[in-house]
């Protein structure tokens, strides 16, 4: 999608600090971190929310989770703990409209979510 700022990365047309890749998706560090670390698993195709998957995109889902399994080993957080999340949707604080799930890690995280 031309207007997407996650396309553009996919694209390669703005920058981002990719620490993982692979033919479906990246991965890049936020730019307005909420922790040591925060990751972002994007997919290469735009999908602009949780609620826009299909039945299909079932193995892409279960991809996303894996990457950030494999983000999470490679940051060191692995065993410490770390939380995943997607937000869908503006009542739950989702600003871009390309899904990602974000990977936070490295302090101590509280429960419940604000
Ligand atoms: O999360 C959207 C997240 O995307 C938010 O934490 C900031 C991050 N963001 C926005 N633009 C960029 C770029 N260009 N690089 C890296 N990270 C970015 P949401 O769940 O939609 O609130």
């Amino acid at each position: 999608m031309s207007n997407c700022i996650f396309c553009k990365i996919v694209s390669g047309d703005i920058p981002a600090e990719i620490i993982h890749e692979n033919d479906d998706l990246l991965v890049f560090r936020d730019l307005n971190p909420q922790a040591p670390t925060h990751a972002l698993v994007i997919p290469r195709r735009h999908i602009a929310t949780l609620n826009d998957m299909q039945a299909e995109d079932a193995e892409l889902i279960g991809k996303m989770h894996l990457a950030a399994k494999a983000v999470a080993e490679q940051e060191g957080i692995a065993d410490a703990g770390y939380r995943t999340v997607f937000n869908c949707n503006a009542g739950a604080g989702q600003t871009v409209y390309h899904i990602h799930l974000h990977v936070l890690g490295g302090r101590p995280m509280s429960w419940p979510p604000g």
